[in-house]
């Protein structure tokens, strides 16, 4: 492993992404990402997705230098085409207008279209949650995962990301692929020379299968939950594909013809406005939502995003540690 500060790590990032011919609004914004899934832990969207980043740009499969288009689409609704850049300066251009019918409405959405996209989704709800805001945030991918039931992918790792605000606390946050694991992970698997755990996927005839080689190449990803997590994968496809007038995860994998880049499709975010939900009565039913989070953690469980929150306190002191291997991949594209 080598150790890197934050500092080190966001420079590594944007000098790779700069380099190769992003410009300096796409690096900064896909830099920050990356930086904060390394920072959080978040080992399969963190400097990993740098190698994805310039080899989709190499394929000629995500622009370095588009600039999102910002659409008051409705009252309630805002939509960014990002022009086939990368979907992170596209939800910064968004963001804005995003909170401000939030707040007028009290629930509202932003659709964004014609994005690259490859990262975690908390990012995006953090800085929801920070503002006062509910939020739920979901996307398609490319078409790697079985429905519940069959054994041919159809339905893309489809994450699906929900922020609750907290006073003076971490907001409370979840983000889960709905396959049982993220695509990213089992790469992390590959490359580490590591079997996977059973249930994660299938070799090509719909058995089950613990090599990454098989699942990635030749077979197919499970959802979580059987035919739970299958029908929200579903649902992802649906409100953040069709509904948004965008690809879905087949689509998007009928685009990449073969080039291994990040999928290309939309990303749906609706954001709630608990004051204007609530008025007056706000603080006294946010408090009651905090009974909820200590009747969970009362018992010894724990709140998803814990994890990520301690390896955010300690990657501030310590900074984040990446293998040798993917530190050498990353220099190679400063060559
Ligand atoms: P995980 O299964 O690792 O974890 C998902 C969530 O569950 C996290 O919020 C995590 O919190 C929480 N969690 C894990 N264990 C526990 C526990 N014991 N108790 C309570 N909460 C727990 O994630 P996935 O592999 O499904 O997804 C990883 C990331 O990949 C996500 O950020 C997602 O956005 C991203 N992704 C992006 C895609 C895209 O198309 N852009 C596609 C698919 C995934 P904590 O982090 O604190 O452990
Ligand atoms: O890890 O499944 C994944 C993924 C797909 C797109 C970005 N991350």
């Amino acid at each position: 492993m080598i150790r890197l500060s934050l500092a080190q790590a966001y420079e590594l990032a944007e000098s790779i992404l700069l380099h190769n011919g992003f410009n300096p609004a796409h690096a900064r914004a896909v830099s920050d990402t990356v930086l904060a899934g390394e920072r959080d832990g978040c080992a399969s969207h963190g400097l990993y997705r740098v190698l994805g980043c310039v080899n989709s740009l190499r394929a000629g499969k995500v622009s370095p230098d588009a600039v999102p288009q910002v659409i008051d689409q409705a009252p309630s609704i805002v939509r960014v085409d990002a022009g086939g850049g990368f979907s992170q300066l596209a939800f910064q251009a968004g963001l804005p207008l995003l909170k401000e019918k939030t707040r007028a409405n009290g629930i509202a959405a932003l659709a964004i279209n014609r994005c690259v996209h490859f990262s975690a989704l908390w990012v995006e709800i953090e800085q929801l949650t920070s503002a006062g805001l509910v939020a739920l945030a979901c996307n398609p991918s490319h078409a790697w995962v079985a429905p519940a039931g069959g054994n041919q992918p159809v339905f893309g790792t489809n994450p699906i990301a929900f922020g609750w605000p907290r006073e003076g606390r971490n907001p409370f946050v979840f983000d889960f692929a709905t396959s049982a694991i993220a695509r990213g992970d089992i790469e992390l698997h590959r490359r580490a020379g590591k079997a996977i755990p059973e249930g994660w996927g299938v070799d090509a005839h719909g058995q089950p299968s613990t090599d990454p080689n098989v699942v990635l190449d030749a077979g197919a990803m499970l959802t979580f939950g059987g035919h739970k997590g299958s029908a929200l994968a579903a649902m992802v496809e649906l409100i953040a594909g069709p509904l948004i007038g965008d690809l879905t995860s087949a689509e998007s994998l009928a685009y990449d013809a073969g080039s291994k880049s990040s999928p290309y499709h939309g990303e749906l975010i609706i954001a709630f406005d608990p004051q204007r939900f609530l008025g007056a009565a706000t603080d006294q039913h946010l408090a009651r939502a905090e009974g909820l989070f200590a009747g969970i953690e009362g018992q010894g469980a724990r709140l998803p995003s814990q994890r990520r929150y301690e390896a955010r306190a300690r990657s501030q002191v310590e900074g984040v540690q990446i293998p040798q291997a993917l530190y050498n991949d990353l220099q190679a594209l400063l060559n």
